[in-house]
């Protein structure tokens, strides 16, 4: 019955949990009021821009031997929060993550209330049939018949890319995973040089070596382009080498741009090299009947990137990698540690999924994502998709009509819109040798001024040969049209010579 609740519960005495219960309830207060709903009105700071030399004196940072009281944590409570970047805000639109999602948030609340480690079926039954259940959803939905494959939540799309690398090496090459990289020819791998640097990374910390990780052209909207690909699959060859795996985008970190995924996977098929889609970034359009056509051919792919945490508002983190072949990952990866994966359990041990990880203890990701899904369903998360997408189209309209704003990509794929603000006292000047030298001041200026002010929070970056410009980043559907407006004015404002 209840009392016996009560003594399972996470305290041991009745005082000591009055004690616990009620900082507990102090703290959910101030989250609730100050942290969740207290900084995300229009008229709040984006953020309460202090040097690090300030934040030092502002909270005591250092452990120290002693215990301090339940007042003066909700008081660093309330220093953490009020010195940290307000990320649920609307005007921050600076990263491929922004809002809390109330539901997210809940079930992020509930993960951390459990404390589970998904490895074994016995210590998280619900999370691994939710992981499951998710994930095929997750396959169906990219298109492999009836969600057939196998997937996993993993630490980033860094790392899911990373998993990517090593299914397609272990696939063609099963003996990797005993003698190493010492047993296969020189093996190469092929991605975009607008692709996310994942890849190249990756390839270096998996001994296959950055300069092995082939960066493949782009156009000027930022997709692959194809024939390079081919070129370089048949220059690898000539060269001694095996080409291993394609990694194509959809949805760049920068330009949100989608490589033609049909003719990427028919290259591959002719040369018998695993495609692998990193759709991090772009994966959350395909809840949408208006934006799939986007990743058309992703079904093609052998396996997939996909982070809800991105386009489609999971509260951080929430990454997975999706597989259509069935048993590579275990297979890959599995080491069979008897101390935790004991085959003669009593139930099912194909519920203790966890060996198919490189980790051990692992975060239950699933339920935020789970919860939320729950809460709006598909078609909450289709117009989710359709707002984003709508503002993007909105913002870009309105600057294009605007004096001072110039696009960098003039049709851009997904919610990121890139360009340059060009102040009054450069208009009329391109064709003067220190033009782009001034253009290229001009951008972190501007990120100085808004940052100091709190107004908003937008990235900048240069590319290839391009001065620093801005990308602006629409994953929030709680913004309007109105927002758009907003913007555009503070570019204006903020960028006044
Ligand atoms: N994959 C992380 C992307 C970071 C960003 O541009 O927001």
């Amino acid at each position: 019955g209840e009392d016996r609740d009560v003594d399972k519960s996470l305290f041991k005495s009745l005082p000591e949990r009055s004690k616990h219960e009620d900082f507990i309830r102090r703290a959910v207060d101030l989250l609730v009021e100050r942290v969740v709903f207290g900084r995300t009105s229009r008229t709040s700071k984006v953020v309460e821009w202090t040097a690090p030399e300030d934040i030092k004196t502002a909270i005591d940072l250092k452990p120290r031997d002693g215990p301090v009281s339940h007042d003066e944590l909700l008081g660093i409570m309330a220093d953490v929060a009020r010195y940290s970047v307000n990320t649920g805000h609307p005007y921050f639109v600076n990263q491929l993550f922004s809002t809390v999602d109330p539901y997210g948030l809940i079930g992020q609340w509930l993960t951390d209330a459990l404390n589970p480690s998904v490895y074994t079926y016995e210590v998280a039954p619900v999370f691994t049939l939710m992981e499951e259940e998710v994930l095929r959803e997750m396959r169906s939905i990219v298109g492999w018949p009836e969600g057939q494959g196998d997937g996993i939540f993993c630490p980033g799309g860094s790392v899911a890319n990373g998993y990517a690398i090593s299914c397609a090496r272990f696939y063609y090459y099963p003996e990797i995973k005993s003698k190493g990289v010492y047993a296969v020819p020189k093996l190469v791998l092929f991605t975009s040089e607008l692709a996310h640097y994942s890849t190249k990374k990756m390839a270096a910390f998996m001994g296959i070596g950055s300069d092995n990780c082939v960066l493949v052209k782009t156009d000027k909207c930022g997709k692959i382009d194809v024939n390079d690909l081919e070129m370089k699959i048949t220059e690898a060859i000539e060269d001694g080498a095996t080409p291993f795996l394609v990694t194509a985008t959809a949805g760049t970190t920068v330009y949100g741009a989608f490589d033609p995924l049909v003719p990427i996977a028919a290259v591959c098929k002719k040369y018998n090299i695993w495609l692998h889609v990193d759709a991090a970034w772009g994966g959350g359009a395909l809840m949408s009947k208006k934006h799939r056509h986007l990743l058309s051919g992703i079904e093609l792919a052998d396996s997939v990137t996909w982070n809800p945490h991105k386009l489609l508002a999971a509260p951080q983190q929430c990454s997975t990698f999706l597989i259509r072949h069935k048993n590579v990952l275990k297979e890959g990866h599995s080491s069979n540690a008897k101390y935790l994966f004991q085959k003669d359990k009593f139930y099912d041990t194909s519920y203790d999924t966890g060996d198919k990880h490189i980790q051990c203890g692992r975060r239950a990701d699933v339920l935020k994502f789970w919860f939320m899904w729950k809460a709006k369903g598909s078609e909450g998360f289709e117009k989710h998709i359709d707002t984003l997408f709508d503002n993007a189209k909105y913002f870009l309209e309105h600057i294009r009509q605007r004096d001072g704003f110039q696009l960098v990509v003039e049709n851009p794929e997904c919610t990121n819109v890139m360009f340059w603000y060009i102040p009054t006292c450069l208009r009329g000047r391109e064709n003067e040798p220190d033009y782009k030298e001034r253009l290229n001041k001009v951008a972190p200026k501007i990120k100085e001024r808004m940052i100091k002010e709190g107004s908003m929070m937008v990235t900048y970056q240069p590319q290839g040969d391009l001065a620093n410009f801005f990308r602006i980043v629409f994953q929030n559907s709680a913004l309007d049209h109105k927002d758009m407006v907003y913007f555009a004015n503070e570019f204006e404002r903020l960028g006044k010579d």
